[in-house]
């Protein structure tokens, strides 16, 4: 056993809202969690939902992240090395215990039932503990503590009410911090490193694809999930990630429709600005090709014909692979992101991370 049981305990969640963006903005809200209450973050696989199938899959956590450099953060492990090697002694079945706010119910639940957090109720839930074949024996409300950890003393009411021996692990239903992520953790993106696969990729396209020169990185969020999401628009100061660039609190303006979706004609505008920007700027970086992700319609026939004159090429993926996207995005010269989406804030911070510039769709407002 290469293991040592950590004496201060150890905390974990299920990723179970939203897809990869959501999940790495309370990934960073619940690794800042941890470390306040001063408890081993067990490392939970990410969540994945494929075509045409119903049940969720979990893609362990350093097939898109190494471990190392997290634990110059704070503690971390792997939820697969916990299992194996730890939770036998650490985390007996009889001490499983669901943290959840306030009681959830359930579809099939029977009158009178207790209250329970019912944390493998559904998908992602149950598959999610099921990989590593995690049952709970009872339920723990915790409200009304709650995960604000830098505008508070929460930290040490938590470790008050539970307390190591009791509860050597804390399980939440759901990840332990806001969305969008805290304002105050979204630097700790930096300790949040590519695996060597997606690092060598990223520099493999760029190097062998992509033609020599500086490129643009463009996310175009399209899809139809997106422009259903949008009309949400009107009715909120803030949509999802919108906060990166409004301010947390409206400090740089309003919500209004074009921030989410824009334009074909005002997305080719921005982009040849950009492009005329850079050239200026950064006279020793001509930009030779743009790079562009997208959930659906990449628009690489506008944006050729559109650059043509200028003897840009643009280019995409040749298969669908989300996290290459990223990747990709995060080493270009200049990065457009949708100021909404947490997929495009993802890259947003691993690039302020590094000090490398980015900028909105039709932000700031015309
Ligand atoms: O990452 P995500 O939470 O970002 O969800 P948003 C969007 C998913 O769509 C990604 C795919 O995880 C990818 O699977 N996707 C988006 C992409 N952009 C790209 C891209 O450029 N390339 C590839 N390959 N795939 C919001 C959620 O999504 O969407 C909300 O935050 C809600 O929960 C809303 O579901 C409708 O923040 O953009």
């Amino acid at each position: 056993n290469t293991y040592e049981r950590d004496p201060n305990g150890y905390l974990t969640y299920c990723p179970c809202m939203g897809r990869f963006g959501n999940q790495a903005d309370h990934f960073l809200g619940s690794l800042a969690f941890a470390r306040a209450l001063n408890r081993t973050l067990i490392l939970p696989p990410w969540v994945e939902y494929r075509k045409g199938e119903l049940r969720s899959h979990q893609v362990s956590f350093e097939t898109y992240f190494d471990v190392e450099p997290l634990q110059k953060y704070h503690r971390v492990i792997l939820m697969s090395e916990f299992m194996d090697q730890l939770a036998e002694e650490v985390w007996p079945v009889e001490k499983r215990v669901s943290f959840c706010y306030m009681e959830r119910k359930s579809l099939q639940q029977e009158k009178n039932q207790d209250k329970q957090c019912h944390a493998k109720d559904g998908n992602p839930f149950g598959p999610f503990w099921d990989t590593y074949n995690i049952d709970f024996v009872a339920s723990e409300f915790y409200g009304p503590l709650h995960f604000d950890v830098h505008h508070s003393a929460v930290a040490s009411k938590w470790q008050a009410k539970y307390d190591v021996e009791s509860w050597p692990v804390l399980a939440f239903t759901g990840a332990p911090a806001s969305f969008p992520v805290q304002l105050e953790n979204c630097e700790l993106q930096k300790h949040l490193q590519w695996s060597s696969k997606y690092r060598e990729g990223a520099r493999d396209y760029i190097k062998n694809i992509l033609p020599r020169g500086a490129f643009v990185g463009l996310h175009l969020r399209n899809g139809i999930d997106w422009v259903r999401a949008c009309e949400h628009v009107k009715d909120s100061q803030h949509l999802f990630a919108s906060p990166q660039c409004l301010g947390y609190r409206n400090e740089r303006g309003s919500l209004y429709p074009e921030l989410c979706m824009q334009t074909k004609e005002s997305i080719v505008r921005q982009l040849k600005r950009v492009i005329k920007n850079v050239r200026q700027t950064q006279p020793k970086n001509e930009i030779k090709s743009v790079f562009v992700a997208s959930d659906a319609n990449h628009l690489i026939k506008e944006l050729s014909s559109a650059l043509n004159r200028m003897n840009i090429t643009v280019h995409k993926l040749d298969k669908d692979d989300p996290y290459l996207d990223l990747a990709i995005l995060g080493q270009s010269n200049h990065f457009i992101g949708n100021c909404v989406s947490s997929f495009s804030a993802f890259v947003k911070r691993e690039r302020d991370s590094h000090g490398f510039p980015s900028s909105f769709w039709s932000f700031p407002k015309e």
